[in-house]
């Protein structure tokens, strides 16, 4: 019998990246704990970082190719024989009806892999398609165009400094559930529990006392999609009582007085009925954000799946930008991270700006945002007819027939493709549409390096982890199935060479870096740079290409003091290095062509009407819907991990007790919630935890769908909310899913 080894790793489910220990034998896995060593965690961990043995050893879980037969069930295929058919039904209808006739949707696992998200940025270059669709706009797309108009880069968000603030304000976010988002920070309940131990105030803003609610000074409860006009109506009493005060960012800003003006009209009396926040109270927290030392405001997901996303994540940097909170320290601040950021690369202090609207969604004409479309257009995109009809859909790592708007209809859609293909470890509610699944390695056998999230840190961390198991040479890594995809979709048929178009990548990864007038290795030879990464090859050679050049890197030798991070220096430390805490990075960071921060961006203005038009909208009375996250649930993907699902039912209704009146519900019943879009029946919990005249369902359940292979989570079936959110609700300048706020109807089933 083999011996026991202990490995580290960065756990890969979340943007919290912990640390675990994990201990196997042979193969197996004999137990995964924190990592007490890891600088960044310190041993924390969640039940599903616990759960990563048993995903690893699901038997459901896909480990060979698939693909469908005649009769509509799946079999085991070849990876040549699938590479070779799916070149011979996508050439020729790339061929005869344009690139955009295929198009790709990117999932949210896709993001927390570096392989998926540097090849996957390839393979859709490689497509040449307009129609890319991610789960950024059912998430954070209102944030990045927020921020993107503001700082000049769609992943300069400035994050809460939670371990040095004073004062904190969390809008439409449950880091006790979630673990934080857009706020990479392992352990939020131990941080949030030392602000308030350090004689700090918490206050949670949400329609529901979730459990972040209950940890807080203060919660209060607001109306969904009341949110633009709360910090819009904070933001009118700061600059109307003379609190506003720009601080180190002062010389800075551009645009003070036309967001000063753009607040005008929404006084707290006049948003009340607007946000379900009286007045009196309104003008308390804007007095008290401004009076704190040192403040942030933070919002996420309630914030930006809603009606007015974009708004509301722009105003909660508004209220961080006036009150001298922005960029400084226990403020909101920029992180710096060691690799593939747009802000600390290239010429500091100014740049291109984002332009957003460069093309539109053919259907409905929809504007592009970072070179995507909405996701709540791909159903229309698949089924109109006329020139540049989707008819090939490649997904990876997503599940957008659970997660994105009108699921039955996307289902219904993705059956009239002529192809789809899944990269996807199960068969689940999307992938049996597939033609063909190609199937991922498990998490424990591949390397990571969450390269998007510690761009979104609230310490400069670095992390890499080798595979803990032996890679199976049967069940390659993503970025060599992403490659052959590339090339066939570049032409190259079904056999190119992988190592070429590999060598290829990194060539042009290289020749980028030098022909940077900013980089350290400007001006040198790309063969060179590549040289002194041999004998490395995929991923590893291109992050420790992106190591090097970055801030923190040896620049190939061009630097002489600093942490001169390598490759090679991160595999020593195997719990990772800690750069810090954040520093104020104003200007050095903006990207903005005027090398300001845009205070007040035309297109955000503009939308400022629609939200001028809605001050009366939630005076009628009716009822609105909510997700909530939970803390076993990693949105669709891991009900199928039979530790994560045990116990009582988690797919409930929540509804306030005089709702529960009105309408004649018991806690013993069902309900069924229906609007235009949908109609579902699902089991009742009364509790004052939701608001009246709001409802909650978690996302991501609904798994008793005809094909699906997921025999714990079939057992565990919940609802799908989403069969409730329509296709045509929207965030217009993001095209986030409104997922948030949606209108419903109850009664007793
Ligand atoms: N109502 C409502 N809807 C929501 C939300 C909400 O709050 N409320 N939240 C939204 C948000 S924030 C998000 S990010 C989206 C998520 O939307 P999606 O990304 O579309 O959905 P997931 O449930 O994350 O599905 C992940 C998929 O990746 C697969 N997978 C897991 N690991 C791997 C891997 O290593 N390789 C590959 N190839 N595949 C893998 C899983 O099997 C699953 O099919 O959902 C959104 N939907
Ligand atoms: N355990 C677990 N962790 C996860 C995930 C998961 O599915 N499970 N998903 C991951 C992903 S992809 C993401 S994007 C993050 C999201 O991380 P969070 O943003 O922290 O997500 P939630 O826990 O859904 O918290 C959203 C909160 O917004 C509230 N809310 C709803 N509507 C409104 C509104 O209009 N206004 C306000 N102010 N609040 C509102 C909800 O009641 C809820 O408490 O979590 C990540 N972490
Ligand atoms: S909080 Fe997130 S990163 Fe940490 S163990 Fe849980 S799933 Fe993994
Ligand atoms: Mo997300």
């Amino acid at each position: 019998m083999s011996a026991e080894r202990v490995s580290y790793a960065t756990c890969p489910l979340c943007e919290a990246t912990c640390g675990l220990e994990i201990t196997t034998r042979g193969e197996a896995v004999v137990k995964i704990r924190g990592d007490e060593q890891d600088v960044f965690s310190h041993g924390f961990i969640c039940p599903k970082g616990a759960s990563i043995g048993a995903l690893h050893s699901d038997p459901d879980r896909v480990t060979t190719p698939l693909r469908k037969n005649a009769s509509g069930t799946f079999e085991p295929v070849s990876w040549e024989a699938a590479f070779r058919e799916i070149d011979e039904r996508l050439t020729p209808l790339l061929a005869e009806r344009g690139r955009n006739a295929a198009a790709v949707y990117l999932g949210n696992p896709s993001a927390h892999g570096f392989s998926s998200l540097v090849y996957g940025r390839g393979f859709t270059k490689a497509l040449g398609t307009r129609n890319v669709f991610t789960a950024s706009t059912v998430d954070q797309m209102p944030k990045q165009v927020a921020v993107g108009l503001m700082f000049g880069a769609g992943l300069s968000v400035p994050v809460p400094d939670i371990d040095r603030t004073d004062y904190l304000m969390i809008l439409g976010a449950n880091p006790m559930a979630s673990n934080g988002s857009l706020l990479t920070a392992p352990d939020m309940r131990g941080r949030m529990r030392a602000l308030r131990a350090r004689g700090g105030r918490l206050v949670v803003v949400d329609p529901r006392r979730s459990r972040t609610a209950e940890e807080a000074d203060e919660h209060v409860f607001i109306r969904p999609g009341g949110d633009a006009f709360l910090l819009a109506a904070m933001a009118h009493v700061i600059f109307e009582e003379g609190l506003d005060d720009l601080g180190t960012v002062g010389s800075h800003v551009s645009g003070l007085e036309d967001a000063r003006a753009a607040c005008a009209r929404f006084a707290p009396g006049a948003v009340e009925s607007a946000c379900g926040v009286d007045a009196e109270r309104i003008a308390r927290l804007a007095r008290e954000l401004a009076a704190a030392e040192r403040a942030a405001v933070y919002g996420r997901i309630g914030t930006c799946t809603q009606e007015f996303g974009t708004l509301a994540s722009w105003l909660v940097d508004v209220l961080n930008t006036i009150t001298g909170n922005l960029d400084r320290k226990g403020g909101a601040m920029f992180p710096k991270a060691a690799v593939g950021q747009t802000n600390s690369s290239g010429k500091a202090g100014s740049g291109r700006g984002v332009d957003l609207g460069r093309w539109h969604s053919r259907v409905r004409g929809a504007p592009e945002a970072f070179g995507e479309l909405p996701a709540v257009c791909m159903a229309e995109e698949i089924e109109t007819e006329g020139e540049g009809q989707v008819r090939a859909l490649f997904t990876v790592a997503g599940n957008p027939v659970l997660s994105t708007p009108d699921g039955e209809r996307l289902a219904r859609a993705l059956d009239s493709l002529d192809l789809m293909v899944s990269l996807d470890i199960y068969v689940n509610e999307t992938t049996r549409h597939a033609d063909f699944i190609l199937p991922g390695p498990s998490p424990l056998r591949r390397s990571h390096y969450d390269i998007a999230f510690y761009q979104l840190s609230v310490r400069n961390i670095v992390n890499y982890s080798p595979p803990v198991l032996e890679p199976e040479p049967e069940l390659p890594d993503e970025w060599v199935t992403l490659l052959r995809l590339m090339g066939i979709a570049a032409g190259q048929g079904p056999d190119a060479d992988v190592e070429a178009l590999d060598d290829f990548v990194a060539g042009a990864a290289a020749q980028r870096e030098v022909s940077n007038s900013a980089s350290a290795v400007a001006g040198r030879e790309p063969a060179g740079l590549l040289g002194d990464l041999e004998p490395r090859r995929g991923p590893e050679r291109l992050l420790d290409l992106m190591i090097r050049c970055g801030p923190f890197g040896d620049g190939f030798g061009a630097r002489t003091d600093g942490p001169l991070l390598t490759l090679a220096k991160l595999e020593d430390a195997p719990h990772g290095i800690d750069l810090g805490a954040l520093e104020p990075r104003v200007p050095e960071m903006l990207r903005t062509p005027s090398g300001k921060i845009e205070l007040a961006p035309a297109p955000i203005l503009a939308d400022m009407e629609r939200m001028a038009a809605a001050f009366d909208r939630y005076r009628n009375g009716s009822l609105v819907l909510i997700g909530r996250r939970q803390l076993r649930s990693n949105n669709s993907w891991m009900h199928n991990v039979a530790p994560l699902v045990r116990g009582k039912d988690r797919c409930t209704l929540w509804v306030n007790p005089t709702d529960a009146e009105r309408i004649g519900l018991s806690e013993t019943g069902f309900a069924r919630v229906r609007n235009e879009t949908g109609d579902i029946e699902l089991p009742v919990e009364i509790t004052d935890a939701i608001m009246a005249g709001v409802v909650s369902i978690p996302h991501g359940w609904g798994h008793d769908l005809e094909g699906v292979e997921l025999s714990v989570a079939r057992e565990h079936a919940g609802v799908n909310s989403n069969l409730l959110a329509g296709t045509d609700l929207l965030d217009p300048l993001s095209g986030n899913a409104v997922l948030n706020g949606i209108p419903v109807e109850l009664e007793a089933a």
